[in-house]
């Protein structure tokens, strides 16, 4: 059971710990900044938030956006607007001024604090009533040169029930929708998933991809450290290419980064010194077992893998060290339950395909969307995702609920067609979607990308994955692409590669 008491402020919290960590450690590092240490840290956030106060009149409650690419300042300015009794809104530096606008519109947001680079296409987003305040400039109005008082700013005393966060999920389809969280959730992501599994140490360096925008890097790269009064290596370029160079300079001792980064790394492995690290963690999408197995033969790790959801906030089954089982994502992170059901909430029998349905300390809460009444149902949140619990709890993912493919009465789940073609040593990438037949209902095809210079023979592939699954489960088609579609938080776009192919 997590309790916290009844007034909480969550980044409070996060800087001043149990009793305040040595001002001295460093919290975040980068490659090019001197390093931050939790001193600085609190004395910026409290700049910020007497600006945020003062000169930018923002009140609790007041909704502020968030944006710019990961850097310490956009970690600063989080937590400032917490400590300030605000909602911090965050947003993904990749996201258009389109979809911009709809979220200010969806959060009423009013403020926003924009890192000077990505200020562009928040200006053109229009957003009405929208006052846009950067930081990182260098003109007399930027967030960070206004003189403050330079005292220590009094956090505001919230509930731990107040909202502290609006995340947006865009899913990967469909209008975003904004999820609310409260102080007290963004502690209990720390005090179930990254206590109990990762187990990190104040030694520990957190590294990873996510951006900060989204809850996974939001938790992984400052909630977690920071409550374990640890440091994290921030990236404003964190793709697989740059993080082996980062892990080996800066000793990162804890990686977090979805599963198609882990199958780049493999390739670009050697050279790189990496034996600082102790955890890495995949998340975001379903790991194979090839890649997990790829993974521990060359580098001795054993892949932490986990789901989480915007909506939950973070992790909620995964599995830690000697309890991790390949295939399969784990069990209940402590603190949570989960099981699967049919659609009319029924629990299926232990071995059969069924929704993930779980519940915890972090529940989902739209803000002012119908599609509520489909994710809570009795009081479990229900993910979208099909999954098998086996007999001994460990849950395994099938497929995205609406992802399944029915062709000729046989029902296909795409992810274990995926997995037999990335066992083929040129697929880099896989995904396989049910395409309307008049005669089979759907018929299973699948794009893959291959590995630079490897020969582009559909017909050997489609050889290779008869040659490992039933025929039924062949695609029938394979389509070779440069890259696959992907959401801003890197999600597989299926319902893209459904639509005839031009050509
Ligand atoms: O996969 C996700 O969507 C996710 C969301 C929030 C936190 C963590 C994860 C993996």
């Amino acid at each position: 059971e997590l309790a916290y008491p009844d007034r909480v402020n969550c980044a409070a919290a996060l800087l001043d710990g149990d009793g305040p960590t040595d001002p001295g450690r460093p919290v975040f590092r980068t490659p090019s900044e001197p390093v931050w240490t939790y001193g600085d840290l609190r004395a910026r956030v409290d700049r910020i938030a007497h600006t945020l106060t003062g000169d930018l009149g923002i009140v609790p409650g007041n909704r502020v956006l968030l944006r710019g690419p990961t850097t310490p300042w956009l970690a600063a300015c989080w937590l400032a607007v917490l400590k300030a009794g605000a909602i911090a809104v965050t947003v993904l530096d990749r996201q258009r001024p389109h979809e911009l606008r709809t979220m200010c519109e969806i959060a009423r947001v009013g403020h926003a604090l924009c890192d000077v680079r990505a200020v562009d296409d928040l200006v053109k987003a229009e957003a009405p009533g929208l006052r846009i305040t950067t930081y990182g400039g260098d003109g007399p109005d930027d967030l960070l040169d206004r003189p403050g008082p330079g005292t220590p700013f009094t956090a505001v005393d919230t509930a731990a029930d107040d909202v502290a966060l609006i995340a947006f999920t865009s899913g990967t389809t469909g209008r975003p929708k904004g999820c609310l969280h409260f102080h007290r959730d963004v502690l209990a992501i720390a005090d179930t998933f990254s206590r109990h599994v990762l187990r990190p140490v104040p030694d520990d360096v957190f590294a990873g991809s996510p951006p900060l925008g989204f809850t996974f890097g939001l938790g992984g790269l400052v909630v977690f450290p920071m409550r374990a009064g640890a440091s994290a290596l921030l990236l404003e370029q964190a793709g697989p290419r740059h993080l082996l160079p980062a892990v080996a300079e800066h000793r990162v001792s804890v990686l977090f980064t979805a599963p198609t980064a882990y199958r780049a790394m493999l390739d670009d492995l050697d050279g790189h010194d990496i034996s600082s690290l102790r955890r890495c963690v995949s998340a975001g999408e379903n790991l194979p077992a090839a890649t997990w197995r790829a993974w521990q033969e060359r580098t001795g790790l054993r892949l932490i893998n986990g789901i989480g959801a915007t909506e939950l906030l973070h992790i909620f089954i995964s599995a830690a060290d000697g309890h991790i089982r390949p295939g399969t994502t784990g069990v209940p992170v402590p603190g949570w339950q989960a099981r699967v059901q049919d659609p009319a909430g029924a629990p299926v029998p232990d071995g059969e395909p069924g929704l993930l349905a779980v519940r915890g300390p972090v529940g989902c809460r739209y803000l002012a969307d119908p599609r509520q009444r489909e994710y809570v149902r009795d009081g479990w949140n229900v993910t979208g995702d099909t999954y098998v619990r086996e007999p001994d709890g460990y849950f395994r993912y099938v497929a995205r609920a609406d992802d399944m493919i029915i062709s000729a009465g046989y029902n296909i789940a795409g992810p274990e067609v995926e997995e037999a073609l990335l066992r083929h040593p040129d697929v880099v990438e896989a995904a396989v979607v049910g395409r309307p037949d008049a005669h089979r209902g759907q018929v299973v095809v699948a794009f893959t990308v291959l590995r630079e210079g490897a020969p582009r023979d559909t017909e050997a592939l489609r050889a290779f994955v008869k040659a490992e699954l039933a025929p039924y489960k062949c695609p029938r088609e394979i389509v070779l692409l440069d890259a696959l579609p992907r959401t801003a938080t890197g999600k597989l776009q299926r319902f893209l590669l459904r639509a005839p192919q031009d050509g």
